[in-house]
């Protein structure tokens, strides 16, 4: 089956075979979202739990996740077609000390495909860096990814630090990451949690319309 052959090459990080298998599983009629979360996404969850089995350890984690991010260019073009512009703002970024940024590309990604304007601060955004893109661009909405036990507290840090200034109040503030569980954003006080890429839109939605 190619998704097994895609999910393989991921792990043995050969982003060119992963780039063609994609082109092909494509070519063969395949859906996109399957390619992306049964195939791409599939690889990586499987390398971390070889990584967490002392199988793998941290560069064949950063070859796959190359791999995968190159994958994921084939797929882009079709995830991005909705393109409607939407008339939201969004300032996205992984947190203060955290460089995991696959799924916050990917929501980012597909934000913008939903015809939002997405300012990406990128990786290890510290809340100080938050509230200065918030001083900037008086966004909608702010997001946040957070994939690490240690890391998650700064998405408490970050809201805070953004609700504390004056147009603070009015910004929605959405969280994610395989870390992160709904009990955990309600907890923190965030106004929305989207556990994968595609939820995440909707619920950006919402929480605009909301407003
Ligand atoms: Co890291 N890592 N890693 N790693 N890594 C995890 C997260 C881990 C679960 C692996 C494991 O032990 N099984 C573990 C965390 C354990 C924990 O805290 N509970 C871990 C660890 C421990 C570490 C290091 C500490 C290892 C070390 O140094 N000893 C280290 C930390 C570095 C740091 O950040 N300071 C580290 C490093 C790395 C690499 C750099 C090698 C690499 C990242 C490369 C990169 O991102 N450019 C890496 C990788 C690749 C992973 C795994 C294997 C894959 C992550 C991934 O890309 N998933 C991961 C294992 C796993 O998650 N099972 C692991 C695919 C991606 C599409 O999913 O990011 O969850 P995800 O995003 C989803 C949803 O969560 C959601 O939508 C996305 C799409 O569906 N979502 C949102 C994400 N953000 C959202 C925001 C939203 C809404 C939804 O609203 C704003």
């Amino acid at each position: 089956m190619i998704f097994d052959e895609i999910r393989k090459e991921v792990i043995q990080g050969d982003n060119r075979k992963v780039q063609e298998l994609v082109t092909k599983a494509l070519s063969e009629g395949h859906g996109v979202q399957d390619i992306l979360q049964k195939a791409l996404i599939g690889g990586m969850l499987e390398i971390g739990e070889m990584f967490i089995r002392q199988e793998a350890y941290l560069p064949e984690m950063l070859f796959a996740s190359r791999a995968m991010q190159d994958g994921l260019k084939i797929l882009e073009p079709l995830l991005v077609t909705e393109n409607i512009p939407s008339g939201g703002k969004i300032i996205l970024g992984t947190v203060k000390d955290d460089v995991h940024d696959i799924g916050k590309n990917l929501v980012g990604m597909m934000f913008r495909g939903a015809g939002f304007e997405v300012i990406d601060l990128g990786v290890d955004v510290s809340p100080g860096k938050f509230v200065a893109a918030v001083q900037e661009h008086n966004p909608d909405l702010v997001g946040m990814s957070s994939l690490l036990g240690t890391t998650m507290r700064y998405m408490k840090d970050t809201l805070e630090a953004i609700r504390a200034e004056p147009q603070g109040r009015s910004i929605k503030i959405m969280v994610g990451g395989a870390i992160v569980t709904p009990d955990f954003a309600a907890k923190i006080g965030a106004d929305g949690y989207a556990p994968d890429a595609a939820s995440a839109v909707i619920k950006a939605k919402e929480l605009l319309q909301e407003k």
